[in-house]
């Protein structure tokens, strides 16, 4: 039976992987994954607040952190918050991710520009500032699961085999916009040639392959894959990771970290070339930001 607003995405065996752009995504391998239903797209603001009104559910980004997690933090910094996009008016090093981004105390998912925001217009928006378990209380309360990083790259792809992007090898065929990325100088000049200078309402742009929208660009999303550097079992790690517009990029171990995928509207081709299904980011699970959603999955 079909999931209510899912997709139909066959299983099998793809090339998982890219070996044109970060090394991260190296090397490129043959991954089987099994038939799957996929949300068409990400969950969205009124999907998540009909899940919090039925489950009363507190997200990580409404709670202080606990002191314990952060010895030594200032106790007036431990207060319910998350990270906003807080855009620098020129340019300004691209090394140092924290140059745009801002903890905004009382930032969370019905306040996704901080307090004094708010959510009117945004009903259709992606969620976000919610971290992996709320991702997670959210998915078994739809019967549903997260996606791992192997199902996602699959149904992002869309059934093109090895292309860069969701839709084919050219970022822009006809000079068609297919997603809602950065366009002009990260991270000050912000063109927004699609009208939208941050998240987008769902299905903006074109599906993919499977019927699925909004897998490039708008929010990353959340797997339930544990973040490794590479993808080669017990070789070296590839080194310093290459600098992302999409930080923050949390002082967390390794084994902490997850797997996010699919790029943002923050993603700009000069610096960012994450949007694209082989591409996939290290999150930690309890690291909120203005930019980071999810969408479930549920077994066929
Ligand atoms: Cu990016």
């Amino acid at each position: 039976m079909r999931p209510r607003g899912a997709r139909h995405v066959p299983g099998g065996s793809f090339r998982m992987g890219s070996t044109d752009f970060y090394l991260e995504e190296q090397p490129v391998r043959e991954t089987v994954v099994a038939d799957l239903w996929v949300d068409e797209h990400p969950v969205t603001n009124a999907a998540f607040r009909r899940f919090i009104a039925d489950t009363g559910h507190v997200t990580i980004a409404e709670q202080a952190p606990d002191p314990t997690d952060f010895p030594g933090a200032d106790p007036e910094l431990l207060v319910p918050g998350s990270q906003v996009f807080t855009p620098p008016p020129g340019p300004v090093p691209l090394d140092d991710w924290t140059r745009w981004w801002a903890w905004v105390p009382g930032a969370d998912w019905r306040h996704p520009d901080g307090p004094g925001s708010n959510l009117h217009g945004k009903d259709l928006h992606p969620v976000a500032h919610v971290g992996l378990e709320d991702a997670t209380v959210y998915a078994a309360w739809a019967g549903a699961r997260l996606p791992t990083e192997a199902e996602w790259e699959h149904a992002a792809r869309g059934g093109l085999e090895g292309a860069t992007y969701a839709w084919g090898d050219e970022f822009m065929p006809q000079g068609r916009l297919m997603a809602n990325t950065w366009h002009g100088r990260f991270p000050y000049e912000n063109l927004s040639p699609h009208g939208y200078t941050r998240t987008s309402p769902v299905k903006c742009f074109a599906p993919n392959g499977y019927g699925l929208y909004d897998v490039t660009g708008n929010v990353w999303e959340w797997t339930s894959t544990r973040w490794t550097d590479h993808h080669r079992a017990g070789a070296e790690p590839p080194g310093e990771p290459e600098p992302s517009c999409c930080g923050p990029g949390s002082p967390v171990h390794e084994h902490d970290r997850y797997v996010m995928k699919g790029g943002s509207h923050l993603c700009a081709p000069s610096y960012c070339h994450r949007y694209r299904p082989a591409a996939r980011q290290a999150h930690g699970p309890r690291d909120t930001t203005s930019h980071l959603g999810f969408r479930c999955v549920y077994d066929a």
